[in-house]
C-alpha cells in the first residue's frame, strides 16, 4: 500500500530519533504489525537505515539521497506547492508527464520529479543533460489566472524563485542570465524551461520545467558541456540535500507566483535585476531570423528586453539566446 508506506516514511523522517512503536503504527493504520513490519522490510531495501529498539520500535538512522515526496514533503513549507508530488526515479522528461497530468485535471502546484532524465530538454529542442541522482529535474504545473500572453514572465518569476532559494540553502549567489539560465561563476547551473497549456484568451496551465545542477563533479557532465555547466557543488565543495533545495524552491515560487499574479510582475523587477547579469553589458541577442547587438539597457514591466544597438535605435526582445 503507497499511502501507508509513504505515511510511515514521513513520520520516520520527521520523529527526530524518536522510536515510533510498531504496534501504535498498526494501530494508526489499521494494519497487523507484521504488515507495518513489511513496509519498514521495503524501506529498508531502498536505503532507508532503521533500526528495531526492543519494546520501543523503530528509529530512522539515515535516509538515502533521493527525491521520493517523503523526502520532499517533510521540508515543505507551502500552501498549495509540492502537496502533489508525482516521483518517478527514470523518465524521458518530467515534461511530457506533466503536461499529461495539467490535463487530468492535477491541481495548482503539483509537481513532477525524478532522479534521472533520459530525454530532458532545453528550448527548441535542445538537450538539457540530466545524471542520475545529482540534480533536481522537476516541472511544476501552475494555474494562474492569467493571460497566454503574460506566461514568458513566468521564466523570469522562476529565475527569482531558484536564486533565492539556492542562496538559502548552498550560501552562494547565483546571476540570472535573461531570460532562462542561472550562471555560478560565468557557468550554467540552472536552465528554465516554460511551456503551456491555454486556449486564446486564458491560460490553463503552465508547465514550468526546471533542471538544477546540485551535486555532479566536472567529470559528471558530457564533455561537449564541462566547459559551460557547473553544479552548487563544484562551487561551494559541499554537498547539498536535494529534497530540501526542492522545498525552497517550491517555497519561493509560490510566494512569488501569488505576488506576481496580484500586482503583475513590477515588484518582482527590483528582484530580478539585483541578480541579473544582463544589464548594462554588450550583448548580442541570437534569434531565429535575426542578430542584434547593443547595450542591454533593461528589462521592461512585461519582462522584455531592451537593447540599445550602435544607431540608438532601441529593441524589444521577446526570447533569444543571448551572448555576453
Ligand atoms: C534550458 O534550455 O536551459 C532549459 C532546461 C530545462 C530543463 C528542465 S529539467 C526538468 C524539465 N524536464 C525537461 O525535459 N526539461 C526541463 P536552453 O536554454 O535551450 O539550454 C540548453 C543548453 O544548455 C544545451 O544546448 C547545452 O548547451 C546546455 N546544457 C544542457 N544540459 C545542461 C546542464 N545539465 N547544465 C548546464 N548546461 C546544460
Amino acid at each position: 500500500n503507497p499511502t501507508v508506506k509513504y505515511e510511515i516514511t514521513k513520520r520516520l523522517l520527521t520523529a527526530n530519533g524518536q522510536p515510533l512503536s510498531g504496534q501504535q503504527l498498526a494501530d494508526d493504520f489499521g494494519l497487523s504489525r507484521t504488515a507495518i513490519w513489511k513496509h519498514i522490510k521495503e524501506l529498508e531495501e531502498e536505503g532507508y537505515e532503521i533500526e528495531t529498539i526492543k519494546k520501543k520500535g523503530y528509529v530512522l538512522s539515515s535516509s538515502p539521497d533521493s527525491l521520493q515526496a517523503a523526502k520532499i514533503n517533510q521540508y515543505l513549507t507551502t500552501k498549495r506547492f509540492g502537496h502533489t508530488i508525482h516521483y518517478e526515479v527514470s523518465c524521458p522528461s518530467t515534461q511530457p508527464i506533466a503536461h499529461q497530468m495539467a490535463q487530468s485535471g492535477a491541481p495548482d502546484g503539483s509537481i513532477v520529479v525524478c532522479e534521472e532524465q533520459t530525454a530532458g530538454k532545453g528550448r527548441m529542442a535542445r538537450v538539457w543533460t540530466s545524471t542520475q541522482g545529482k540534480g533536481i529535474w522537476m516541472s511544476v504545473i501552475i494555474r494562474p489566472e492569467i493571460p497566454p500572453t503574460k506566461a514568458p514572465q513566468f521564466t523570469l518569476v522562476a529565475a527569482v524563485a531558484v536564486t533565492r532559494a539556492i542562496e538559502d540553502i548552498a550560501d552562494v549567489r547565483a546571476e540570472i542570465k535573461w531570460p532562462n539560465d542561472l550562471l555560478i561563476n560565468g557557468k550554467k547551473c540552472t536552465g528554465i524551461l516554460t511551456e503551456l497549456q491555454a486556449d486564446m484568451d486564458r491560460v490553463h496551465a503552465i508547465i514550468l520545467g526546471i533542471g538544477v545542477n546540485v551535486n555532479q563533479q566536472v567529470t559528471d557532465f558530457p564533455e561537449e558541456i564541462q566547459s559551460i555547466a557547473t553544479s552548487i557543488q563544484m562551487v561551494t565543495g559541499k554537498t547539498v540535500d536535494r529534497a530540501e533545495l526542492v522545498a525552497r524552491i517550491l517555497h519561493h515560487l509560490e510566494i512569488y507566483t501569488d505576488l506576481y499574479v496580484m500586482h503583475g510582475f513590477e515588484p518582482l523587477k527590483i528582484l530580478w535585476e539585483s541578480y541579473s547579469c544582463t544589464l548594462g553589458k554588450r550583448i548580442k541577442a541570437i534569434m531565429i531570423h535575426q542578430q542584434i547587438e547593443g547595450l542591454a539597457l533593461g528589462i521592461t514591466s512585461e519582462g522584455i528586453l531592451q537593447v540599445k544597438t550602435d544607431d540608438g535605435q532601441i529593441h524589444g526582445i521577446y526570447s533569444a539566446d543571448i551572448e555576453i
